[in-house]
């Protein structure tokens, strides 16, 4: 036994510590939101970050190149790694190993690791301890010098000593934690949003490793994660998009004390994908290496285009958004001390940052454009025919302003609008097809409820450039019945219904216009999303008909079960489009508030959403396919 409870200085000194820790601790579990966000899912994963983002300091630091997750069938969780180990002597002043002292004492950041570049920003590095107040039990485990020493917790206190359990020649750290169920509302831990931010951290750590495995799937799940950086990252992304040069651009260096990686490669599309990170954490407000890398890229296309004569000496440079058409790039950062501001605490603040990324950037493009004149023609190409695209876009767009000016309540004619002029009470339903637009129509509860019909598919919007999409007609009636605008026009306070239903057949065809629409709202209107505007209403797929008893499936589960349950004879139909219910049907299923199925789509993660309406939309074939092999069965919950 290597000491108890810090008791060998005796219990008056014991005392004094244990209580300063125990308010510390207690503190946690009076307000874990306060700490970890909520209690909810998120909260929840948030745990298992903190154990990696730690194990990921000691990689970082250079003494750790693999890390294991294990999510075992009781939901308990296990991060493995083979790092030095936590340090186990006794703390001069609190009396007590040093790990206890940092399971048990709230630290202002992760700032134990040992190469200065430590991950601490927003939420993360809130500390083990924290943790460990919201886990019963916890178990970790450390080998070094030579021994394996474990020491067990139940909400934050020790219930045992450090002990040594055995010996060992290895280094690490493993913590074993179950989340406390008097703390979360929800104790299971979904596998994909764990395996998502891994993937993400192999990336940003080239070199490391990280193995996850999920004991609770019957089938196994056991993957290993390992990069050779950025560049990996940019392909992956790309994976089913269409490059327009072939090697990724990547350096990776370090300048003034900050770590600069930086990956790019340009696709054939037309959206901006610029993914930024400081010191492992993503930065979705941007911030001060994000500016300095736009504002360098700018710089040097325009400096290139003109000294290679693509951009003549007299005309107007390209501007920075017609030269990020296209690209994907992943900027990441270590900074030693990071400075997080913004709403979300996801923008990097630290000033000096902005001209080293800068100068970094400006000198490695310079050089990529010198050495690879066929592919800068190609980028700055893409760059001029966006700018041209751009000025097109904007004379159509002062074109139906001047028009809305005029004529202001010019609603399209297929619009069935409610009569409340209250948004917060008002739903659009966006229904496939003018047979089924007639009976939602008809069926409908005229004071909140409006129909817009929409013809067939809407354009593929991933394919086209915002001039080509204000052109169809379709996405016109969407945008005006909406009321919002759309791009840098677009203004939430002008939405004219608070929830608008999509609501298509419940075939392939159907779900492939849902994703048309999805893809719409996410690029040119993503706050109606992020507002929470944006349902799928879902109409059933089976009634089941005795006399004058009719039942609704929706699912071929629940007709299943309901089937197996009983044996009186019943007739069922299969509804295989909207238009095969009448008014009242529709009504009652699906449109009726009191009565219908309805799914709110959020965007939990902007490259996971940009993924799967790319794998749908994108010129490659393959995914569509596999979409729709695997969805034959029809979709009921869109998974964005
Ligand atoms: C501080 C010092 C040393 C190791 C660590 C922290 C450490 C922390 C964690 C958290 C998860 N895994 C970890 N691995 C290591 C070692 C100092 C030394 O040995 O000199």
């Amino acid at each position: 036994m290597v000491n108890g409870n810090g008791n060998i200085n005796g219990d008056q000194a014991y005392n004094a510590s244990d209580i300063q820790v125990l308010e510390g601790l207690e503190a946690v579990r009076k307000r874990p939101s306060m700490y970890i966000g909520s209690t909810g899912p998120k909260g929840l994963h948030h745990l298992v970050f903190e154990l990696i983002d730690n194990s990921i300091d000691e990689a970082v630091a250079g003494y750790c190149d693999k890390i294991e997750l294990f999510i075992h069938p009781n939901n308990g969780i296990t991060v493995k790694d083979n790092g030095r180990g936590i340090p186990v002597d006794i703390h001069p002043l609190m009396g007590i190993p040093a790990i206890e002292v940092i399971l048990t004492t709230l630290h202002s950041g992760g700032k134990f690791g040992g190469s200065g570049y430590t991950i601490s920003g927003g939420l993360h590095g809130v500390g083990l301890s924290v943790v460990n107040a919201l886990s019963s039990p916890m178990v970790v485990g450390i080998k070094r010098d030579g021994k394996i020493y474990s020491q067990q917790y139940m909400r934050g206190k020790p219930t045992s000593p450090l002990e040594v359990i055995g010996e060992s020649e290895e280094t690490g750290t493993s913590i074993y934690f179950e989340p406390d169920a008097e703390v979360f509302e929800e104790t299971t831990f979904e596998r994909d949003i764990l395996v998502q931010r891994i993937r993400e951290l192999s990336f940003l750590n080239k070199g490391l490793q990280i193995e996850v495995t999920d004991e609770r799937d019957p089938e196994g799940y056991q993957r290993i994660f390992k990069s050779n950086g950025l560049h990996d990252f940019v392909a992956y992304i790309n994976k089913n998009k269409e490059p327009i040069h072939e090697k990724e651009i990547y350096f990776d260096i370090k300048k003034e004390d900050v770590v600069v990686e930086i990956a790019i490669q340009y696709n054939s599309g037309y959206n901006e994908n610029i993914y930024s990170f400081a010191n492992n954490i993503r930065t979705q407000e941007g911030g001060t290496h994000e500016v300095g890398f736009k504002n360098a890229l700018t710089r040097v296309v325009n400096d290139y285009a003109k000294k290679s004569n693509l951009l003549k000496e007299n005309d107007t440079n390209l501007a920075g958004e017609d030269i990020r058409e296209g690209i994907v790039a992943i900027i990441s950062v270590l900074v030693r001390e990071p400075q997080f501001e913004g709403q979300t605490k996801t923008k990097l603040g630290n000033t000096y940052v902005r001209g080293v990324v800068d100068s970094v950037v400006y000198e490695k493009l310079d050089d990529f454009l010198d050495e690879n004149p066929a592919d800068a023609k190609k980028i700055i190409e893409k760059a001029i025919s966006a700018r041209r695209a751009r000025e097109a876009a904007k004379k159509a767009r002062e074109l139906t302003r001047r028009k809305s000016a005029l004529e202001s309540t010019s609603l399209p004619g297929k619009l069935a609008d409610c009569s409340s002029k209250d948004p917060a009470v008002s739903e659009l339903f966006i229904v496939e097809g003018d047979s089924a637009g007639g009976s939602a129509k008809q069926g409908r509860d005229r004071n909140t409820q409006a129909i817009l019909p929409l013809r067939g598919k809407i354009l593929n919007v991933e394919k086209a450039r915002l001039d080509r999409i204000l052109a169809s007609e379709e996405i016109r009636n969407l945008i005006t019945a909406i009321g919002t605008g759309i791009g840098e026009d677009f203004d939430i306070s002008k939405a004219r219904y608070h929830k608008l239903f999509i609501m298509t057949d419940a075939d392939v065809d159907g779900s492939h216009i849902r994703i048309l629409l999805l893809t719409f709202f996410y690029r040119f209107m993503r706050e109606l999303i992020e507002h929470g505007y944006v349902y799928i209403a879902q109409p059933p797929l089976y009634g089941v008909k005795r006399g004058n008893e009719i039942q609704y499936f929706y699912n071929d589960n629940e007709l299943d079960k309901f089937m197996s349950q009983t044996d009186k004879k019943w007739s069922i139909q299969r509804y295989k489009g909207l238009g095969e219910m009448d008014a009242e049907q529709l009504w009652h299923t699906t449109m009726d508030e009191d009565n219908r199925v309805i799914l709110q789509v959020t965007i939990e993660d902007a490259i996971q959403a940009d993924e799967v309406f790319s794998d749908l939309m994108g010129d490659n074939v393959e995914p569509r396919k596999e979409f729709i092999q695997t969805n034959a069965k029809y979709v009921s919950n869109l998974d964005i």
